[in-house]
Formats: structure tokens, C-alpha cells, sequence
């Protein structure tokens, strides 16, 4: 029994060090960016792009969003870095520029290109997430979560172990 016990009370010491090798989500919050989003659509001449140029951040995203036109329209990247596909009346494309996209991109509307119907995307590189103090505090709150809690349910475990053990040895 006393070999139970000590073994109880060797794991119970070993239980803080069980929080911080227990891996840590390191991984930011996702910054939700649903309303960076960039409309482009086709304007009344039915022969132009509107807007015809837009600037985003890497990121962002640029939706190609046009319904009823009088004539099928597309948007092709010069380079195809993105393509809506065939010349539709109805287009619904939306294409998101990443990090490390930064640059210019020009697209056209493949039947209409002749006449001008163009246009450029310009996408500049991502803003540095300012370092306020504020978020800081909250990467370390975050952190001091995740390292203690895992760690409770097993100590807890632990605990009953132990008193189970205690109980046990006074009947003995
Ligand atoms: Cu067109």
C-alpha cells in the first residue's frame, strides 16, 4: 500500500510539468477580413468594368459580380493568376489574394477586351499588426490558458486517486 501511496504522490509532483509539455496552440486568432471584400461589376455601357481599377491589400478579396447583363462577360488575369471561368450573363467569382501577393494585375473581359473593357487590380502588401500592449496581454492570458488547463482535470484525477488511495490503507 505504501508503494501505492508514494507512487500517487510521485505522479501528483509530476502533474505541474504535465501542463507545459502539453503542446500550446500558438496559432493566432483568426482575424475575421469577411468584410474586406471588393465588388466588381459591369457598368451601364455593358462594356466596362465598374470599377474599372481597385486597390486592396493582400488579404482581401475581389468578387466578380455581375446579373442580367445584356451581354455574358468574364474576368481573365493577363497571367490566369485568376480566371471567372467562361463569359456568363450571371457571374458570381470571388478571388482572394493572399499573403505574398502583393503586385498588379491586370485582367480582361475576354470578348470585350477589344473594346476596352479592362481593368487592374492592385494589391499592396499586408499592414504589420501594430504592437499595442493590449494584445500582448492577450497572447499571454491566452497562453497561461492553455498550459493550465489541461493540467486541472489531472490533478484532480490525481487528487481522488490519492484520497482513494488513503481510504483504502485505513481499512488495511
Ligand atoms: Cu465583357
Amino acid at each position: 500500500m505504501r508503494t501505492a501511496l508514494a507512487l500517487c504522490l510521485a505522479l501528483l509532483l509530476l502533474a505541474p510539468l504535465q501542463g507545459d509539455i502539453t503542446p500550446v496552440d500558438d496559432a493566432p486568432p483568426l482575424q475575421e477580413q469577411s468584410s474586406n471584400e471588393t465588388i466588381i461589376t459591369v457598368d451601364s455601357t455593358n462594356l466596362r468594368f465598374s470599377p474599372s481599377s481597385v486597390t486592396v491589400e493582400e488579404g482581401e478579396t475581389v468578387r466578380f459580380f455581375w446579373s442580367g447583363q445584356a451581354l455574358p462577360h468574364n474576368a481573365v488575369e493577363a497571367n490566369g493568376v485568376f480566371d471567372s471561368g467562361e463569359p456568363e450573363r450571371n457571374v458570381d467569382y470571388a478571388f482572394t489574394f493572399e499573403i505574398g501577393m502583393n503586385g498588379t494585375y491586370d485582367f480582361v473581359c475576354e470578348p470585350h477586351a477589344a473594346f476596352g473593357m479592362v481593368g487592374q487590380i492592385i494589391v499592396n502588401p499586408a499592414p504589420m499588426p501594430p504592437p499595442t500592449n493590449q494584445s500582448d496581454n492577450e497572447s499571454n492570458m491566452s497562453q497561461e490558458e492553455a498550459m493550465d488547463t489541461p493540467a486541472l482535470p489531472v490533478a484532480m484525477a490525481l487528487a481522488t486517486v490519492v484520497l482513494a488511495a488513503a481510504v483504502q490503507s485505513r481499512r488495511d
